[in-house]
């Protein structure tokens, strides 16, 4: 490595994920505590907030130590690559790391990549600072815990590292997170927050086993209230997303959280994670507690109405009645049920998709607050389903590069390809147009555009009971509306996305 080595910066990237729900990326505030505690300067480039991030990354790069991108698998991937292969390019000594969920679920491939030097695997906190450190001491990384990196050419991989519980960890570096930039690209100002880690299940499509494990550890409930109550106040914030993979899984935790919250007297928005079957386990006098405390809305993967396919998925502790339980009880609570679902999971077949249209249709009837947010199943590595992946003619790309193309929510599958992709597609547009969703970015829409979506409602709904989806001239409406009204350019493909919900 050469002389420039005398420097003490670290420059992050993170590509971009959703112009919409734009907000700090936590898995950066998180691995940047441990760096600023020993003494490097941290610098963050989010392409979501930062309109010539590439010349930015290469100028800060100019007297930093290393380059560090922090992705899940996806669109995220393609700047990711501009970016690396240009850093490269420039300083050819300078390491580039990456860490995250996609490294992290396919580091091999990942590190194999020629613009990539080193790669960490799970949690970042304590591996990172160790890479930095040999990195300015010119020593080589053997024997870090959960790191790949290359030697004379050669991709080496050392031990795994072990979980650390969440109470271990130190917190998370906020006040590096440019709210206000943040705050103008989504229309909203609000961060993530995590109180716990892990979830004790295991769907068939979920990656969080591979991982974070099963082994479900949180913070106490005083730990949680004071620093929510803390964010919210420090940075003015009106919403907080617990982004936990399974908030619920202590009952009385979660009351005790609530009423930490309430005796701090701050009031904000928060909302949370869970799994149907821990939301139905709550009464309705706690569930108002935690209304009272600010929970607005809890999202869930419902993720099917048939009962078999909740089989195939693995969702052992989930039934059709957990899930019009938990409406229930969030309904008589005030908070807003959010459900995700999911279509075209292996061995689904037309009748179960019809019956998830039923289950949608129902629930938002009878709940008018529920809301449900739709995706074709994507075969994320890692995933239990994936261990099947070659059986069920799943191509999974070889290269990091071939993920650039790899477009989560609109993969063709081979069993859900062509006129039948497509009905499910039109499906799912009438299913955004028939009932509300509230996004966490504020939608700006003008009154043409209002008026046009309002109106679709109606032939969208009986669509969607009568399953009849051909010529959707109410969808050809809408779309030449919103080409005419000029809606806001998408920055990267990313965004064209449109990107969903997080599933739980
Ligand atoms: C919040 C969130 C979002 C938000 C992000 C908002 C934002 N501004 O960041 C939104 C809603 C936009 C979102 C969207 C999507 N998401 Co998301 N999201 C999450 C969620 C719930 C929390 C992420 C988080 O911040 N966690 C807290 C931090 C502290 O943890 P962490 O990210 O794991 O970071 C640690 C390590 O990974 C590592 N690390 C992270 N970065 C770096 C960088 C370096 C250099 C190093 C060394 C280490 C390191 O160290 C960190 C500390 O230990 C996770 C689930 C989860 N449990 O994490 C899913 C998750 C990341 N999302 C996922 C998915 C699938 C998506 C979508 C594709 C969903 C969809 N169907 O549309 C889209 C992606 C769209 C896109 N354009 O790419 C998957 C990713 C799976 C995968 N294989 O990559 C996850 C894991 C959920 C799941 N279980 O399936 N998501
Ligand atoms: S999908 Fe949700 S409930 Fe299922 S394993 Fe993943 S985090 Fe847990």
């Amino acid at each position: 490595m050469s002389g420039q080595m005398r420097s003490k910066k670290v420059v992050f990237f993170f590509p971009a994920f959703s112009s919409q729900e734009a907000t700090a990326p936590l898995g950066i505030l998180a691995v940047s505590t441990p760096l600023l505690r020993a003494g490097y300067e941290v610098c963050i480039i989010d392409s979501t907030i930062t309109p010539n991030f590439r010349a930015r990354v290469i100028e800060e790069l100019r007297d930093a130590l290393c380059l560090a991108v922090s992705l899940v698998t996806g669109p995220m991937i393609k700047e990711t690559v501009q970016i690396a292969k240009e850093a490269k390019r420039l300083y050819p000594n300078k390491p580039v790391i990456l860490g995250g969920w996609h490294p992290s679920l396919l580091p091999d491939q990942t590190l194999a990549a020629p613009y990539v030097d080193i790669v960490v695997k799970g949690q970042g906190e304590d591996a990172l600072i160790e890479v930095v450190q040999r990195i300015e001491a010119r020593e080589s990384l053997e024997q870090i815990a959960g790191v790949g990196y290359k030697r004379e050419g050669r991709l080496k991989f050392n031990l795994s590292r072990e979980l650390k519980p969440i109470r271990d960890l130190p917190p998370k570096a906020y006040h590096l997170a440019d709210f206000d930039a943040y705050e103008r690209i989504c229309g909203r100002r609000w961060a993530m927050y995590t109180s716990s880690l892990a979830c004790p299940y295991n769907c068939g499509y979920c990656t969080n086993d591979a991982v974070y494990g099963r082994k479900w550890n949180a913070l106490d409930a005083e730990q949680v209230a004071e620093e929510t109550c803390d964010l919210v106040s420090r940075y003015g914030l009106s919403l907080l997303w617990i982004v936990d993979d399974n908030f619920l899984v202590d009952r009385e935790r979660a009351v005790a959280i609530a009423e930490g919250i309430l005796r701090r007297g701050v009031g904000f928005n928060w909302s949370v994670q869970a799994s149907t079957n821990l939301v139905a386990r709550m009464t309705t006098e706690e569930l108002s507690l935690l209304r009272r405390a600010g929970l607005s809305q809890v999202s869930q993967g419902a993720d099917t109405g048939s009962p078999r396919v909740m089989q195939l998925m693995g969702k052992t502790f989930q039934k059709i009645e957990t899930i019009y339980e938990a409406a229930e009880r969030l309904t008589a609570a005030g908070i807003r049920p959010s459900f995700n679902m999911i279509f075209g999971y292996p061995g689904e077949r037309e009748t179960d998709r019809r019956q998830s249209i039923a289950l949608i249709m129902d629930i938002c009837r009878r709940y008018p607050r529920a809301e449900f947010w739709t995706n074709i199943f994507t075969p994320y590595p890692g995933a239990p389903v994936m261990e099947r992946a070659f059986e069920l003619g799943i191509q999974v790309p070889a290269t990091l590069e071939e993920w650039v193309d790899f477009f989560p929510r609109y993969t063709v599958l081979p069993w859900l390809k062509g006129a039948g992709h497509r009905k499910v597609q039109v499906m799912r547009e009438y299913l955004r147009a028939a009932f509300t969703r509230i996004p966490i970015g504020v939608q700006r829409k003008s009154l043409l555009q209002r008026v046009v979506h309002g109106s679709i409602g109606i032939p969208a709904r009986w669509r969607l009971d009568h399953n009849f989806y051909s010529l959707p001239f109410e969808l050809w409406i809408k779309d030449w509306v919103n080409s005419r009204v000029a809606p806001p350019k998408p920055k990267v493909d990313a965004q064209l996305l449109e990107a969903e919900v997080v599933e739980c």
